[in-house]
């Protein structure tokens, strides 16, 4: 088969505030209705995460996340991945709880503890990412995110019983000798499906010096025919990996999750719309963009 391009589409997640857009979905008929719509522009799996629709915070509500999968799965045909990673002050029982119960394709999981802010280079293109980062940062100096190797252990155990495949969630180059230790001990079973996430402080910055490491380390440990990777930068730095990770042979992950801007001074009113960037510019190299069916053979999902 020609190489394919999976698009995937990080519909809202946890982390931006519905201040910062009002494009960004809250409810879950929000959440699920920009998830098909970003199918129907083509992304083959959508990533995703619930929020409440009161506040707008991040939620583990099991009863949200079945509205937002019923109304998916009833108006498209993507991959659901569904978050691990929950948001910043859940628990890992509650992060990790939509496993058993919705038993999806793919399921995020990040690779190990960390600090967890925005980098500073957010800081400097504040003009970019609208008026909230100064805030953010100041209040995102004590987090942790945590998956200590016992979390993972029982996360990647949930995974396997449930038949969830795990998408990596890869910050850092330690994270993929985290992921080689549990191919060694049998928790993991090759072929991955690595997600590199850079530009998160705490992580790696989002360059293309980080992306060839990570690529290269991943290479060196798991041997390179033993994955399939993914890559996105958070902020403006979302299409510039992107593309990067295209041409190096991997997949693309955008959406308001990760960046809430189509172009400098240019928001994006929903994630179909950077979806239909993301595949021009694939189409400017003449790359082309998997299907769901397409995705599930590149992954070896169960479908
Ligand atoms: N929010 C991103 C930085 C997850 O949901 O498990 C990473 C992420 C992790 O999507
Ligand atoms: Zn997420």
């Amino acid at each position: 088969m020609e190489r394919k391009v999976i698009v995937s589409a990080a519909i809202t997640g946890a982390i931006h505030t519905p201040t910062m857009s009002p494009h960004l979905p809250i409810t879950p008929e929000q959440i699920a209705d920009q998830a098909i719509e970003a199918a129907q522009a083509g992304a083959a799996a959508v990533h995703i995460h619930a929020r409440d629709p009161r506040s707008g915070m991040p939620s583990a509500d099991p009863a949200l996340f079945e509205q937002i999968v019923t109304r998916i799965q009833a108006g498209c045909d993507a991959i659901i991945c569904l978050t691990t990673g929950g948001g910043l002050s859940m628990t890992v029982e509650q992060r990790a709880a939509v496993v058993p119960r919705f038993q999806p394709e793919l399921a995020s999981l990040n690779m190990g503890s960390m600090n967890f802010a925005l980098h500073p280079m957010a800081k400097r293109h504040a003009a970019w990412l609208h008026e909230w980062e100064p805030l953010m940062l100041e209040a995102s100096k004590d987090n942790i995110f945590r998956n200590t190797f016992g979390d993972l252990e029982k996360i990647l155990a949930m995974m396997a019983q449930a038949g969830v495949k795990p998408e990596l969630e890869i910050y850092d180059a330690g994270q993929l000798d985290n992921a080689a230790f549990m191919v060694a001990e049998g928790l993991l079973k090759p072929p991955l499906y690595l997600q590199f996430v850079l530009g998160i402080l705490g992580g790696m910055s989002a360059t293309l010096d980080s992306l060839l490491f990570l690529r290269q380390t991943a290479d060196r440990l798991l041997g390179p025919r033993n994955y399939q990777f993914s890559a996105f930068g958070a902020g403006r730095m979302e299409f510039p990996i992107c593309t990067a990770s295209a041409l190096m042979g991997g997949h693309c992950r955008v959406g308001l999750e990760d960046n809430l801007n189509l172009a400098r001074g240019v928001p994006a009113t929903s994630n179909a719309e950077l979806v239909l960037k993301m595949r021009r510019i694939l189409a400017e190299f003449s790359l082309e963009t998997a299907t769901p069916a397409e995705a599930r053979a590149i992954l070896g999902l169960k479908g």
